[in-house]
């Protein structure tokens, strides 16, 4: 036997969850200063908002986002913008911290020819959680997308490619990031209502920083 027929098994530090779908650890902690001035400064520009389903509800999360094009959602559905809906304006650029750490993850993750377009930016206050649902609104599916969780800890459901597969809880840290891609990129995927606390860094909120590539 080699070792090159396990050249696909992750070594420690990559927490397998699903073929093409890793958790890196503790992957951020180093960039966190930079990240979360990342983050100030594309709120200053972009303020997060409790956008509204296409189903009338309001999201408990509140976002905003960088780079070419932003997620959005209203009445009229789920998409992909070049302009903010709230301020009229072209999305603030990708800061290269984001960007930079988004293509190092996939990197490590078995993804070297990420070239994400747009950063989601979370904001979750206690109680703020996302249902499970797939994201579909790429246009590539070959990219994968990249979740980094900063702030308070949480738990991120992932389950598989339909909606009653089981669902795996995986509890998600201060700095820790999620790649999924490949035969996973469409997985049901969901996070849990975010527990009261104090983050030193964030106060009472988590953020996730989810790069894609959508156009
Ligand atoms: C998270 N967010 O905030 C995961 N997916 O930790 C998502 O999975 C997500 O916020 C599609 C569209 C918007 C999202
Ligand atoms: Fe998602």
């Amino acid at each position: 036997m080699t070792p090159d027929l396990f050249a696909d098994t992750p070594p420690d530090w990559r927490e397998a969850l699903a073929p093409g779908a890793v958790v890196l650890r503790g992957y951020a902690l180093d960039a966190v200063p930079e990240l979360l001035a990342a983050i100030a400064d594309v709120q200053r520009q972009a303020p997060p908002q409790h956008m509204e389903t296409p189903g009338g509800r309001t999201m408990s999360v509140a976002t905003s986002s960088c780079g070419a094009l932003g997620w959005v959602t209203d009445r009229s559905g789920y998409r992909y913008s070049g302009v903010d809906p709230y301020t009229g304006l072209p999305w603030p650029p990708m800061p290269a911290a984001i960007r930079e750490m988004g293509c190092a993850a996939a990197l490590d993750a078995g993804y070297p020819d990420f070239i994400p377009d747009t950063c989601l930016i979370n904001r979750y206050q206690p109680g703020a959680r996302m249902g499970l649902h797939q994201d579909r609104n790429e246009r590539d599916f070959t990219a994968p997308i990249v979740s980094i969780s900063l702030g308070l800890p949480t738990a991120f459901l992932f389950g598989g490619a339909q909606r009653g597969d089981r669902t795996q809880r995986i509890p998600l840290a201060h700095g820790d990031v999620v790649v999924w891609g490949g035969p996973s990129r469409l997985f049901f995927h969901g996070v849990a209502p975010l527990k009261p606390g104090q983050h030193p860094l964030t106060g009472e909120a988590r953020y996730n920083l989810t790069l894609r590539r959508a156009g």
